[in-house]
């Protein structure tokens, strides 16, 4: 895929240092949880990276995004800062949830980051109804859904889509298509013509591009978050790609084709990239430099993580309900 004329080099440069301090910061979550230095599920988010790093980039500040169980890179894609985010799956005091979440709850409401999900198909309500607040208090946003593809067999994912398309709400749907839903390959649980089929029978238009490709990504992205912006109603981004860990962390994939999994190098967003990169004439020296930047602002987050305190025990019940609604708790 081609780029569109006039669109800044520059830009993909950043996307790809993001997607690098994503890679690196999933690459240490997932050694983590299997070496038992933090706890909880830990789901890595490693060779789907272009799809947040494209879609968050036709994001603002104001903008909102919710997520899924596979969130953190959809957070850093849209400025989460890497050192809270790691206090935070460590349970650490500091964490951008007070160490309080983990890895499925992170969330970061002054940059519009509705949080991630440990319930399938959950923060695409989350999402809908953000996008319904948003034409309420005409206010100047969009709102942008990540979930899985298994998410589409599930109830709430239907109403969301027909909620958002009755009310034509600020909402771009961003599916993450890596043909499985935790040991499941989702077509076989799928009924239909497809996934994109979907979202037409709502009436909500949708583009099908490969996720991998960064540039396709960026592309598809930024003209479907324009038409939403412009008060056209939902749309609909489905992205192919491939998860190239087991579900979680703790997940040995050994129920996986190894022809599949041979097939992700070449797949890899990263590399891809880096080669665009390469012949738009950036030098191999700098791409090398941002990489190692990347892992040294990981390691340097999970030295402080390790380093970091608990939660102090008062702060047990701070934050973790509303405490505005004194009938019903
Ligand atoms: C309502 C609900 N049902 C089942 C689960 C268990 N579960 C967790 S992840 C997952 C599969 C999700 O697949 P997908 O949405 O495609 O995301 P992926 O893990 O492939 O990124 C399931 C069934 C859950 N968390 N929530």
């Amino acid at each position: 895929m081609s780029l569109p004329a006039g669109f800044p080099v520059e830009r993909i440069h950043a996307m790809y240092r993001r997607m690098l301090l994503m890679r690196a910061f999933d690459e240490h979550a997932g050694w983590a949880r299997r070496e038992d230095r933090l706890r909880g599920s830990v789901h890595e988010y490693t060779g789907q990276e272009a799809i947040a790093a494209g879609v968050c980039a036709a994001l603002g500040e104001r903008d909102y995004i919710s997520s899924y169980h596979r969130g953190h890179g959809h957070c850093i894609a849209k400025g989460a800062d890497p050192v809270a985010m790691m206090l935070e799956i460590y349970g650490k005091a500091g964490g951008v949830c007070g160490g309080k979440g983990g890895s499925m709850h992170v969330a970061d409401f002054s940059l519009g980051i509705l949080g991630a999900n440990g319930v399938v198909a959950d923060g695409v309500t989350i999402a809908v109804g953000a996008a319904q607040a948003v034409r309420l208090l005409d206010e100047d946003r969009i709102v942008v859904a990540f979930f899985g593809d298994g998410a589409l067999n599930r109830g709430p994912m239907l109403e969301a889509l027909n909620w958002a398309k009755v009310y034509d709400l600020p909402v771009l749907f961003v599916c993450e298509d890596n043909g499985w839903s935790d040991r499941t390959p989702t077509r076989s649980v799928t009924g239909g013509p497809g996934i994109v089929a979907r979202a037409e029978a709502f009436g909500i238009p949708a583009d099908s591009i490969d996720g991998n490709d960064l540039l396709a990504v960026a592309c598809s992205a930024g003209l479907l978050a324009a038409e939403v912006r412009a008060g056209q109603g939902p749309r609909f981004l489905h992205a192919t790609t491939c998860r190239w860990r087991g579900h979680l962390a703790l997940d040995r994939g050994l129920y996986r084709d190894p022809a599949e999994l041979a097939t992700h190098a070449e797949q890899d967003p990263i590399g891809r990239t880096r080669a665009w990169l390469l012949a738009q004439g950036i030098a191999p020296a700098v791409l090398d430099g941002d990489a190692a930047e990347a892992a040294e602002r990981i390691a340097a987050a999970a030295a402080l993580a390790e380093a970091a305190p608990c939660p102090d025990a008062s702060e047990l019940c701070t934050d973790v309900q509303d405490t505005g609604a004194p009938s019903w708790q």
